[in-house]
């Protein structure tokens, strides 16, 4: 279960940054080496801790490093990029998140290898540990500069407002309040060996013996606010309990691919599933767009949450299931607010979830001519996340029949969500029926439409589920249901139910084909690669008002063919095939959350081949660096967690239960 890279390649600094990331929950560590900076995205990112430096995008912090290393022989510095490498390669073992590297350098008379390895503790969730070895083929005497780097990277900051340094005993100590709201980050980093301290560092001669090892440890404690330090024991001691409890990780959720040829893609699906392991939030927040590999995206949570990641942890993890839909239910009141200001009722969560608070910008693009902000309608029009957010909740409940959680604000919350819905809606007197206008469906590339099946459908399902279960709660357990609609107008379920009975809800065609939104069949009828010829500019945003994509039938991502996996109950198996054969074509897959979606779709549809080769691209997509970089100006790297959600789902629902290619026997899971 080892990913390895030989040879350094510094054009690949980021893209390994985000492959051989390491994570445990609470922080993640990029995949970059010892000796790197600010400069190589060196980053601990921290999980569910904003900042806003005034007047640039809010996002997640990232801590100091206290991993932070150079290394001299002589006066000579030993880096990675140095002339003075003979040999490079560095390995992260999925079965238990360590992430090491080998570095050989020619020093004079032979040889210094370096080695070292580290892991974020997923017993001791505070805990980034290292060790370092030093072996040399002559005597030779090295200078190690250890200590925490300050000087962080960051894409919005800096989101320290003070930073204060110091040492005692064998460690050093850095702490960072956080500009906005005052949060405390404190770093610490205790070395196995008394170091001589001087300006902010530790410091180590080595007189090294040929053939001898020199090996240093560090153990780094990372606490928010007044998280308490741990007592820390030995690398070894914390070593043997993160292999423990990643044991016990992998007991639960490994799935096996059976089958002849399998090797590659178990390995992918396998590396999916680590990435999922290093994002189960350890505490009250929920698990953001580009999980813990930086702040891309803000570090904020999107519908990737509940519609690409909560089947793995309802199934494998019940408790950051129960984590993930109670940060929802916790951020009901910014939902609230969030309806309130665009003149709604009930809730409108935050497209771009921090603590409930919507980072996303009204400018999310910046144009790559003009260099100008893009006026994107993301927040304001994307109103399927509130159905995606009650999808979760139903979901949670059908899975754990948790009536507490549903009575202690589950059901309040999916209640203002249909209210939201309810004073959304317009109603058509000529049609005699209720239409979601001007709103952006899961393809962001036509902004401000009407009716989008993945919206109305969605939207019907949930509310339709939220007044049955009104009804059953109602009957289990009266007084506090009724307490609970006491806080609504009265008859609001009979309102509701008249009112969803006559929500329009698009029909497939003769053709069994569903119009994505109204007007979309008279769109310009073009395929993706035509529509890509006519780029001028290789970031230009396809989307918004003047892109591309805009006048034509070319989508971002599955939509239609979203709906039909969610929800494919509304869908004949010929309905489901005649959408998937009529959208591929048009669809970019620009968004990383699609080409699951057409996985699962060709499973269903009895397509395995296309399945598979869906599934390569899903599972692999960290593995190769896939997924776009940019949008516009606006950098959008980083690992992709709805990707990897998306892997497990093809290979347990849709492998696992549809249909499989003739060489994989058996997908075998634990949950
Ligand atoms: O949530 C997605 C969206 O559907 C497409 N753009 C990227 C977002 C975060 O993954």
């Amino acid at each position: 279960m080892t990913l390895c890279s030989n040879g350094f390649d510094a054009e690949q600094t980021v893209a390994n940054g985000n492959k051989f990331l390491i994570g445990n929950g609470k922080f993640g560590y990029r995949g970059t080496l010892d000796e790197m900076g600010r400069e190589h995205c060196v980053g601990l990112n921290i999980a569910g801790l904003y900042d806003g430096v005034r007047g640039k995008w809010r996002e997640t912090v990232n801590a100091f490093n206290p991993l932070y290393l150079k290394l001299f022989a002589g006066d000579v510095p030993l880096n990675a990029w140095s002339d003075r490498v003979v040999a490079h390669s560095q390995t992260l073992d999925i079965s238990c998140g360590v992430f090491s590297r080998k570095t050989l350098f020619r020093i004079d008379g032979g040889t210094l290898q370096l080695r070292s390895e580290r892991f974020c503790s997923m017993a001791n969730t505070s805990v980034l540990a290292s060790r370092l070895e030093l072996v040399a083929d002559v005597d030779v005497t090295v200078d190690i500069v250890a200590g925490i780097d300050v000087d962080v990277w960051e894409l919005n900051g800096p989101h320290f407002a003070s930073v204060t340094l110091r040492d005692e005993g064998d460690a050093l100590f850095a702490e960072g309040i956080t500009q906005e709201k005052g949060v405390s980050v404190k770093v610490s980093c205790a070395f196995s060996r008394q170091p001589v301290f001087e300006d902010g560092f530790a410091r180590f001669r080595v007189c090294l013996k040929a053939g001898q090892t020199y090996t240093l440890d560090r153990i780094a404690n990372i606490l928010i606010g007044d998280e308490q330090p741990i007592c820390n024991s030995t690398y070894d001691a914390e070593y043997r309990q993160n292999a423990e409890s990643w044991r016990r990780l992998w007991d639960k959720s490994d799935v096996i691919l059976a089958g002849s040829g399998v090797d590659e893609a178990q390995f992918a699906l396998r590396y999916s599933i680590y990435q999922l392991l290093t994002l189960a939030p350890k505490r009250d927040c929920s698990i953001a767009a580009r999980g813990l590999s930086g702040q891309t995206y803000k570090g904020a949570v999107f519908w990737d949450t509940e519609m690409f990641l909560l089947p793995f942890y309802l199934k494998t993890d019940p408790i950051s299931a129960k984590r993930l839909v109670e940060y929802r239910i916790r951020t009901l009141d910014g939902a609230l607010d969030k309806a309130k200001s665009y003149g709604y009722k009930g809730a409108f969560f935050a497209w771009e979830s921090q603590d409930g608070y919507d980072a996303c910008s009204d400018f999310n693009v910046t144009d790559v001519f003009t260099h100008r902000p893009v006026r994107t309608y993301f927040k304001d029009k994307q109103i399927h996340i509130s159905a995606d957010v009650a999808l979760g909740i139903l979901r949670y409940y059908d899975q754990t029949q948790d009536a507490p959680l549903m009575l202690n604000g589950g059901l309040t919350t999916l209640l203002q969500i249909a209210e939201f819905y309810y004073s959304y809606s317009y109603y058509d007197h000529v049609g005699g029926r209720f239409e979601l206008l001007d709103v952006i469906g899961p393809d962001e590339y036509h902004e401000r439409v009407n009716n989008n099946a993945y919206t109305n459908y969605m939207v019907y399902h949930c509310v339709k589920r939220t007044l049955e279960l009104f009804g059953s709660f109602g009957e289990s357990y009266p007084s506090a249901t009724k307490e609970i609609l006491s806080r609504f107008e009265p008859n609001i379920c009979a309102a509701l139910a008249d009112w969803v009975g006559k929500l329009y809800l698009p029909k497939c065609n003769e053709q069994g084909v569903m119009e994505q939104f109204d007007g979309y069949f008279d769109l310009e009828d073009v395929t993706v690669s035509e529509v890509r010829k006519r780029l001028v500019h290789p970031r230009e945003y396809w989307g918004g008002t003047t892109g591309v994509a805009t006048p034509t039938r070319v989508i971002k991502q599955a939509d239609v063919v979203m709906l039909a996996v969610t929800l494919p109950q509304y869908f004949t198996a010929e309905q489901i095939a005649a959408n998937y054969e009529f959208y591929l074509p048009y669809t970019e897959h620009g968004s990383s959350l699609s080409a699951s979606a057409y996985a699962l779709a060709a499973c269903r549809v009895g397509r395995p081949d296309d399945a598979w080769k869906w599934f390569l691209q899903t599972a692999r997509i960290d593995l190769d660096g896939g997924g776009k970089q940019w949008a516009g100006d606006v950098y959008i790297g980083g690992t992709h967690p709805a990707a990897n959600g998306g892997a497990w789902m093809v290979a347990t629902q849709g492998f696992g239960k549809m249909c499989k290619p003739d060489f994989l026997r058996e997908v075998k899971t634990f949950f």
